[in-house]
């Protein structure tokens, strides 16, 4: 499987320039290493996003997939996870959609723990409809904490200034058996252009050698300004679906 086999026909509407382009190419990237290693089957691979810039992301992707609501990203997939545990399901949506309008739906997925991946791409404006701000008014500062507090197994953010180091952060998320969450800061180049302000702001977190990353949620509060760069958590427990039972033979 190559990059063509995972491109459509579809022409991007997206300003030239923008940001998701970025995670179209690292999630192209990290779905084909994926699959040359065995870790998933693409044709067992769902992808759920709403409706936004960023969501607009299926439309450029050949593989299943469905169109939810704006903001009904995450109890889609759980939808789709629970009534066949077999597929990989991987949400997209904005931070207008994922931590303004389906907030909820994100406490109590990191909750309950189903194995769906959700990315988020947080350009901290609505994008689609005209930049109106999702968080300068009276910000949710860190979304991920709130992810953190409610129980979320796999909690990771990447930017879109480091495109292989996001395909790779991708990699785990998917990889990851539970719910994982996966921030990935990125300007909006028309309503909000401080890629280079993250770029300079984005300091790499180092991996540690042991399996439970759990210290690492210290991290995500900084002091002076810095914006922690990867995997913050990863711990398993059992998921949603195991606790369901499920037996699709009956
Ligand atoms: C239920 C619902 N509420 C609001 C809208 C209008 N709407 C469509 S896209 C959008 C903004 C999307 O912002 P975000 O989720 O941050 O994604 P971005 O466009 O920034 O990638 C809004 C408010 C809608 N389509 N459906």
């Amino acid at each position: 499987m190559n990059i063509s086999d995972l491109t459509t026909g579809e022409r991007p509407t997206w300003c030239p320039g923008c940001a998701n382009f970025v995670t179209l190419a690292a999630i192209k990237k990290a779905l084909i290493e994926l699959h040359s290693e065995g870790m998933i089957d693409i044709d067992k691979t769902v992808i759920v996003s709403d409706i936004g810039c960023g969501a607009k992301i299926y439309d450029y992707l050949n593989i299943n997939g469905f169109y939810a609501l704006h903001g009904r990203v995450i109890p889609t997939a759980i939808g789709i996870k629970v009534g066949n545990p077999e597929l990989n399901v991987i949400g997209f949506g904005g931070d207008g959609g994922t931590y303004d309008e389906g907030m909820s739906h994100l406490v109590h997925a990191s909750r309950t723990n189903p194995g769906i991946t959700m990315m988020v791409a947080n350009n901290r404006v609505f994008a689609l409809t005209k930049g109106q701000s999702t968080s300068s008014d009276s910000p949710i500062t860190n979304p991920l904490s709130i992810a953190a507090v409610s129980g979320a197994g796999f909690i990771a953010r990447g930017s879109s200034t480091d495109l292989d180091h996001l395909s790779s952060l991708m990699k785990e998320a998917i990889s990851h058996k539970g719910f994982s969450l996966l921030e990935i800061m990125q300007p909006c180049i028309i309503f909000r252009n401080d890629g280079v302000d993250i770029a300079e702001k984005m300091e790499m977190i180092a991996k540690p050698k042991e399996p439970n990353f759990g210290k690492n949620i210290d991290r995500l509060h900084t002091k002076d300004g810095r914006l922690p760069i990867g995997i913050f958590r990863k711990e398993e427990r059992p998921s949603l679906e195991d606790l369901m039972r499920y037996d699709p033979k009956g």
